[in-house]
C-alpha cells in the first residue's frame, strides 16, 4: 500500500499522453490499488494515471460516500456520446478552484477491468462527466483547458502564488 504524490497545475508532466496498457498483470493491479488509495486519501471521486506521474491509461472512479463502488476502466475508448450537460468540476491537479464545463449527457465506454476483461459501462450525469474528466486527463487535457485563455492563466497564477504562500 503507498500513496502517490498528485501533480499540480501548471506542471508540464500532466501534459504527458497516456500509452495504451498492453498486458493487465501484478504491476498495473499495483499501480490501480495504489491509485484508489491516493484517490480515497485526497480525497477525490476519480483519478487518471497521469495525475500520478504514471503515462499509462488507467483510471479509478468511487462516486460512492464511502468507498463501496470502486470502478477502473484501463485502455478506456468511447464509443457512443449522446446530448450535454453543464455542471461544476473541480480537480485534485487544481485544488480549490471549480468552474462550470460542458460535457455529453450520456456515454457508452469500452475498456479493460483489473483482471484484463473487456467491460462497456453507460455512464450519465456525475459518472459521465467523470469518466470524461479523467479520460481528458489521459490526453494531458485539463478542465480547465476548456475554459478560455484568460480565464486559465488567471487560475494558474492564482494557484502559483497560494503555492508560493504556504
Ligand atoms: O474529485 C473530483 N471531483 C470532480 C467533480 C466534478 C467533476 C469532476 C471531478 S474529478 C475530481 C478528481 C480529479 O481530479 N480527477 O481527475
Ligand atoms: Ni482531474
Amino acid at each position: 500500500m503507498a500513496l502517490f504524490n498528485i501533480l499540480q497545475f501548471p506542471d508540464p508532466k500532466l501534459r504527458t499522453p497516456a500509452k495504451p496498457v498492453t498486458c493487465v498483470d501484478n504491476t498495473i493491479r499495483q499501480i490501480v490499488e495504489d491509485m484508489f488509495e491516493t484517490m480515497y486519501d485526497a480525497p477525490g471521486i476519480g483519478l487518471a494515471a497521469t495525475q500520478v506521474n504514471v503515462h499509462k491509461a488507467i483510471i479509478v472512479i468511487d462516486l460512492s460516500k464511502e468507498g463501496q463502488h470502486p470502478l477502473c476502466l484501463i485502455n478506456p475508448k468511447l464509443l457512443r456520446s449522446q446530448g450535454t450537460q453543464y455542471e461544476e468540476e473541480g480537480c485534485l491537479s487544481v485544488p480549490g478552484i471549480f468552474e462550470k464545463i460542458e460535457r455529453a449527457q450520456e456515454i457508452t465506454v469500452q475498456a479493460l477491468n483489473q483482471n484484463g476483461d473487456t467491460f462497456t459501462l453507460t455512464a450519465e450525469d456525475l459518472l459521465a462527466v467523470c469518466v470524461l474528466h479523467e479520460m481528458d486527463h489521459l490526453k494531458g487535457k485539463l478542465f480547465v483547458d476548456h475554459l478560455s485563455s484568460i480565464k486559465r492563466q488567471r487560475i494558474r497564477k492564482k494557484l502559483v502564488k497560494a503555492r508560493q504562500d504556504d
